[in-house]
């Protein structure tokens, strides 16, 4: 039950930001932006966001073959499990039809992407706070 809700969160995290899941991605992006702005320079690189994906990575790949698929989620949830990677289905960049620990943790997550306000690859904190209250 624990694992389940973890994971939950973590996909949710990643790939739907903006349904008001009690779980906060934007929130605690937001909470701990001095921290995952590992260099300082004030906006959270796509590099820096890698890292926070990274340290998600052993909660989303549940059965630990190295590639984000269907069999990471509950059986119970596999219809979500396909919608879910249907949306991310843009980090498979090499084409192979699943997804890699580089490929999550290097592709721009679809949180990044809608807060990245002016697309620079980059989000400041007004851009973050921004698609926080949104
Ligand atoms: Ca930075
Ligand atoms: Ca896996
Ligand atoms: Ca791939």
């Amino acid at each position: 039950m624990f694992r389940t809700t973890l994971l939950v969160s973590a996909l949710w995290f990643i790939a739907v930001p903006a349904l008001g899941q009690s779980q906060d991605p934007l929130g605690q992006l937001l909470a701990n932006f001095d921290r995952i702005d590992v260099n300082g320079d004030g906006v959270i690189s796509n590099a820096e966001y890698g890292n926070v994906q990274a340290a998600r990575w052993s909660q989303i790949d549940r059965n630990g073959d190295g590639y984000l698929g269907e069999d990471d989620f509950p059986r119970a949830a596999a219809s979500r499990a396909r919608a879910q990677l249907a949306e991310i289905a843009y980090l498979d960049t090499d084409g192979d039809g699943r997804i890699s620990q580089s490929e999550f943790i290097n592709g721009p997550a679809p949180v990044f992407v809608n807060a990245d306000q002016d697309g620079d690859g980059a989000l400041s904190q007004p851009e973050v706070a921004a698609a926080a209250s949104r």
